[in-house]
């Protein structure tokens, strides 16, 4: 399929998805949504496909919901239904896609596009990136799963704080904060985010699916419960190729050849 929003690249094991309205910031309109959601999807079907990274062309990651396109609906449009059919998708689709995703935050991730970038699993942010919960400057509240990220990620008073302020994070604090895993400058974060790519697609990438599983269902669990599911999914994980050649690679003193099965 080729997509009219968004450019899409398989190399390596590693899918790249661009955000690709750059004269917005890449202002998420429905064709986008959509395209998203469709590109995730074929990812988690394509056995190939090991790490997918999602970024930004231009100077940003995304604006979050195209204002202008919402304007033009008029007062009939409902954004309870746009949130359930667009955003809530694809949110979820990124959660429940069992490879690591890298989030390549090369601009500012503002409104729904902070939401998108906490979606992802590992976050590089380019020195210049920027995270903006812009809901509150339009007398909204924050959306796209950023209630459910925020506090989780960097607490309650701080996610707080940054959705009735609506003030710029800049990536040195986002990073002190826990909310992202690395500041690249820009003439490093290409390569930075490739070679986090490559790794991650050349390691255990059932056990990272897996892994991804479990500590999402962890947070809606007792010690109990959370206890008894890794132990669940530890019987897959203990039954794969890549397991057998972890240990045998480490007893043979080299380094191991994961198949991601
Ligand atoms: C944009 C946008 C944009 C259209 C920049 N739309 N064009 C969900 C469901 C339904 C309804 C509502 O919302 C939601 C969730 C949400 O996402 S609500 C939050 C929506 N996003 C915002 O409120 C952010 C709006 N944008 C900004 O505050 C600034 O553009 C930021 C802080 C992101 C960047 O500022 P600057 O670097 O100064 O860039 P800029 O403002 O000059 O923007 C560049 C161009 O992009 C500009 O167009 P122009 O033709 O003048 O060059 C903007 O109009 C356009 N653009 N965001 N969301």
């Amino acid at each position: 399929m080729s997509y009219e929003t968004i450019l899409f690249d398989q190399t390596d094991g590693v899918a790249t998805i661009t955000l690709n309205r750059p004269e917005t910031l890449n202002a998420f309109n429905d064709t986008m949504i959509r395209e998203c959601i469709d590109a995730f999807k074929r990812c988690g079907r394509d056995p190939q496909v090991r790490c997918v990274v999602l970024t930004g062309s231009g100077r940003g990651f995304s604006s979050g919901q195209d204002l202008a396109a919402v304007q033009a609906r008029g007062q009939e449009f409902s954004i309870g239904e746009h949130l359930r059919q667009g955003y809530h998708r694809l949110i979820k689709t990124m959660v429940g896609l069992e490879r690591p995703i890298v989030g390549a935050i090369n601009g500012v991730a503002a409104g729904a596009g902070c939401g998108v970038a906490l979606a992802t699993d590992i976050r590089i942010a380019a020195e210049k990136a920027s995270f903006v919960l812009a809901f509150s400057r339009v007398g909204l509240i924050p959306d796209s799963g950023l209630n459910w990220f925020l506090p989780r990620i960097i607490g309650q008073a701080r996610a707080y704080q940054l959705a009735v302020t609506a003030e710029k994070l800049g990536a040195q604090q986002a990073l002190e904060w826990g909310l992202v895993n690395q500041v690249a400058p820009m003439e490093k974060f290409q390569a930075t985010v490739a070679s986090w790519a490559q790794r991650l697609a050349q390691g255990p990438v059932l056990a990272y699916g897996l892994t991804k599983r479990a500590m999402n269902r962890a947070w809606e669990q007792s010690l109990d419960q959370a206890l008894a599911y890794e132990a669940y999914l530890q019987e897959t994980a203990g039954r794969s190729l890549d397991h057998r050649e972890g240990v045998q690679a480490f007893l043979e003193k080299r380094a191991p050849r994961f198949v991601g099965a």
